[in-house]
This record gives structure tokens, C-alpha cells and sequence, in this order.
């Protein structure tokens, strides 16, 4: 059998792209809400243009999402009917701490979630819980500036605490940070951060990511703490770069590209500063402020595990040829040419997916887990409301294979894959509804229209069988 049994097949989601529901059950506004659909929408994720408010003439889609909020038994019911072992979602940070600063949690928000988790456990699923999954409460930039500031390494230590404590016996698997390699690239989304004019952006960023990765460490240390059975994750935004050509100045370009993401698993699995990263913080004369606890959380803290997301590969070049900018889940370099891409401009490389794995398996040597993979495309619904997204199919049968490939052919130890967004909802990189990923279709378009009723794709048949065939049928 190619898949190890226990092997948990399953699909992710985060909180701000589909609860909705953004002002009940005490929940506080966080980062993620306020980031609006349309052209602001890039500066604000970037942390170029400030706003930490909802302002007149904007949409924001994370406030209704899909309403999962109130979905949510249906919705797992529906992931139940295709067999999931597993349910990846994320903890709304601002629901469990609406400040974030605070010291008594809110019962609500921890009860939302209990009974979530409970719902899953009646169905036989999994829960895969990531703790923030790009939320930072509002409170949190306008009091302390976001992840700059190390203060936030204890509200996260509270964060978790009560989590692991609250959770204990009723989840297992937990990511720290989802995508923490996307302070470099979308340091308001993930990160809180909003730069100043004229601030050392990067220096900024590599504080951020250092307040991360130190209480990633502690969230490790407390849940080993709580309950030696739990498993922690990191979570790295990946798909290995390829240099353009063989010229050396293309590898070299991509080796360091590499880095520059492995940089945060580096730590996280490792335990320290890898020396290339070290020299790089010395060369741009930045501190981030390392204490001597800090490196010893890190080095007696490493993951469990290794999760990360898969869309594409990207390719870098020394000297990128003329108007050949590739696009790909925010991450610049220059166009694949052997590559076809998807309808959103990300190279479709299920080759690559096999390559990615065991780069990060060859690094680490710990299980992995693939908690993101999946199309971003626009759905046709016919007259009778069925929907024929074989081009979804197409793209995962090929991927999964490709896993196939790594654990079969290259030895690769797997403990399960989740499709980003067994349901439709919001894009993380340009709120459009329309950007679907679903086994499910919801009605609900880039405007916030629609009843929010759900559907079965053909997509839903094809991944139950997958499941209930672990993995063998893949027709
Ligand atoms: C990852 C995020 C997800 C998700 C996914 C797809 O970066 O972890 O939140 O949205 O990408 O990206 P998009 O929604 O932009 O298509």
C-alpha cells in the first residue's frame, strides 16, 4: 500500500477566510478584518498603507466570509460525508483574547471552538489546529506595534497556555504560525506590522520574525508541558526555487532564495541561527535582540513535525529576463517557460511538489505533513446546479501522486495532506470569492452576494474515493 495507514487525508481552512461573524460571541477586531477586497487591498497587507479600522468605500470580505461561524456543523458534516480524517482550521486569536493583552480569556470564543472540536470528534475527524493563522488582534498593532514588539511573545504564551490547557485530550496536532515565512513578503497580514516612513523595513521584519520563531519555541515547551502527547508543527509557505538556467549566478540566486525561506524551519526544526543567516543579519547591521533565553527555548524546543503549504514552484534569475515576472502566492521571480499556469498566473508543477517534499525531508528528517495544496479557479455552475470541476481533479490526482512518488520511490515519511479550502471561501491574496478551491461550492460572490447555501462539486465524489481508498484509487 503506498500510503501508510493512519494516514490523515483531510482539508484545510483558516478563521478569517471563512468564520465571518466577526463582532459576536466577544470576539475583538483583528488585522485580518480589516483588510479590504479591491486595489488597497496589496498596500494594506504589505503594511504600506495604514489601516487598522474599517473606513467608508471599502469591502471587507473576512467579516461575513462564508459565516461558518454559524455553518460550522453542517460544514463538517459535509467534510465527514467525504471521509475526512482529518480538519485543519485556525484558532481566531481575537475570539480567545479580544485585545490580545488581557489575562482572563473569553469563555465564549474558547466554548465556539470546544464545541467545534467536539463536533469533529463525533464525525471521527482529526482537528489540526493553527494557533494563528495571520491574526493578530487590533489592539495588539495599535498598543505594541504587532510582532515587533517582544511583549507579544508573552500574550502568545498566554494564548497558548490556555489553549493546550482548555484542548487537552481533544487535539493532538497543532501549527504555531501558519505561513511564518510571510513576515517577508506580507508583514501586515502576517505579522501586524504597518512601517513608518522611512523605517529599515527588513530590520523591522527580521524582529517580527524572531518574535515569532522564540514563541513558537515556548508554544512547543508548554504544550510538551501540558501533554507530552501533543504534536506541534511549524508551517512554511513552500515550494523550492529553481534557478532559471544553469548558469551558476542563477543557482547561487536560488540557493540564497531557498535560504531566505528555510531561514524560519531552519530555527524552528534545528533549534538555532543557521550561520548563513547570522552573517546576513551582521551584514545589514541588524540586532534582533537574541537573549540567552531565547536561545535556549529555541534549542531545547524543535517541532515535532514539519507542516507546510504547496501551489507552485518558483524560478529566480541574477539578471531576470525582460518582462518575464512570474507570479505565484505573493513570491516574486521570473516565469517558468515549461510550466502551464492556473487561471491566477501560479505555475501548475506537481513534479515540483515531489521535489519541494524531499528538499524539506533531506533537510530535516522529520515526518512532514502537507497541510495546503490545491487549484484557485472560477467555477461554472450548470442549469441543474451541478458543477464538473475536473480541472480541480486533474490537479490533484497529479499532486497526490506525486506524493505517492516521495513516500513509495524516495522513502519520505508522510503523516497526512489536507487541499486547502475543502470549501469555498475567501482568497487570502486578493479576498475574491471567485478564486474557489472547494469540494464544496458556496454561493456567495466577490461582493459579498448570495444565499451561502453549499453544494457538492463533482470534486466532493472524487475525494471521498481517494479517501475511502486510501489514497489507491485515484481515477
Ligand atoms: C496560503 C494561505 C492560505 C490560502 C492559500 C491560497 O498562502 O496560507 O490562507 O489562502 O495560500 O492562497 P489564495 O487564497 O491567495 O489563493
Amino acid at each position: 500500500m503506498a500510503f501508510p495507514d493512519g494516514f490523515l487525508w483531510g482539508g484545510a481552512t483558516a478563521a478569517n477566510q471563512c468564520e465571518g461573524a466577526y463582532n459576536e460571541g466577544g470576539r475583538g477586531l483583528a488585522n485580518v478584518d480589516v483588510i479590504p477586497h479591491g486595489e488597497a487591498r496589496g498596500a494594506v497587507m504589505a503594511g504600506e498603507r495604514k489601516m487598522l479600522d474599517f473606513e467608508d468605500g471599502f469591502y471587507y470580505p473576512a467579516q461575513q466570509a462564508i459565516d461558518m461561524y454559524h455553518h460550522y456543523k453542517e460544514d463538517i458534516a459535509l467534510f465527514a460525508e467525504m471521509g475526512f480524517k482529518t480538519y485543519r482550521l485556525s484558532i481566531g486569536w481575537s475570539r480567545i483574547f479580544p485585545n490580545g493583552d488581557e489575562t482572563e480569556p473569553n469563555e465564549e470564543g474558547l466554548a465556539f471552538y470546544e464545541d467545534l472540536f467536539r463536533e469533529c470528534k463525533k464525525h471521527g475527524i482529526e482537528p489540526l489546529v493553527t494557533i494563528t493563522h495571520f491574526d493578530c488582534p487590533i489592539h495588539l498593532i495599535k498598543e505594541y506595534g504587532g510582532w515587533r514588539n517582544r511583549k507579544l511573545i508573552d500574550f502568545y504564551k498566554n494564548l497558548v497556555t490556555v489553549l493546550f490547557t482548555r484542548y487537552k485530550g481533544l487535539v493532538k496536532y497543532w501549527l504555531t504560525f501558519n505561513e511564518i515565512n510571510m513576515i517577508l513578503h506580507l508583514p501586515f497580514m502576517g505579522a501586524g506590522l504597518v512601517f513608518e516612513e522611512g523605517e529599515d523595513r527588513e530590520a523591522v521584519e527580521y524582529q517580527a520574525a524572531h518574535n515569532e520563531l522564540v514563541a513558537s519555541a515556548w508554544a512547543t515547551k508548554i504544550a510538551h508541558e501540558i501533554d507530552p502527547d501533543m504534536m506541534i508543527g511549524c508551517m512554511l509557505a513552500a515550494g523550492s526555487y529553481y534557478p532559471y538556467s544553469c548558469d551558476p549566478a542563477d543557482v547561487r540566486d536560488a540557493q540564497i532564495k531557498n535560504q531566505e525561506n528555510y531561514f524560519f524551519v531552519d530555527v524552528q526544526s534545528r533549534g538555532y541561527y543557521p550561520a548563513y543567516a547570522k552573517k546576513f543579519l551582521e551584514r545589514r547591521g541588524i540586532d534582533v535582540g537574541m537573549t540567552a533565553e531565547d536561545e535556549k527555548v529555541m534549542a531545547e524546543n524543535t517541532v515535532d513535525f514539519i507542516s507546510f503549504s504547496y501551489y507552485s514552484t518558483r524560478c529566480t534569475a541574477a539578471n531576470p529576463p525582460e518582462g518575464g515576472e512570474g507570479q505565484g502566492n505573493v513570491f516574486k521571480g521570473v516565469e517558468n517557460p515549461y510550466l502551464a499556469k492556473s487561471q491566477w498566473g501560479w505555475a501548475i508543477d506537481p513534479l515540483g511538489f515531489r521535489i519541494t517534499i524531499n528538499d524539506l525531508y533531506d533537510r530535516y528528517q522529520k515526518p512532514l505533513f502537507v497541510v495546503e495544496n490545491g487549484l484557485g479557479a472560477k467555477d461554472e455552475v450548470n442549469a441543474d446546479g451541478t458543477i464538473d470541476d475536473d480541472y480541480r481533479i486533474d490537479f490533484l490526482r497529479q499532486h497526490i501522486e506525486a506524493m505517492r512518488d516521495a513516500i513509495t520511490e524516495d522513502g519520505v515519511e508522510m503523516l497526512g495532506y489536507t487541499t486547502w479550502g475543502p470549501i469555498d471561501l475567501v482568497s487570502a491574496s486578493t479576498g475574491e470569492m471567485s478564486k474557489r478551491y472547494g469540494f464544496i461550492y458556496v454561493d456567495r460572490d466577490d461582493a459579498g452576494n448570495g444565499t451561502l447555501a453549499r453544494s457538492r462539486k463533482k470534486s466532493f465524489d472524487w475525494y471521498k474515493k481517494v479517501i475511502a481508498s486510501n489514497g489507491e484509487d485515484l481515477a
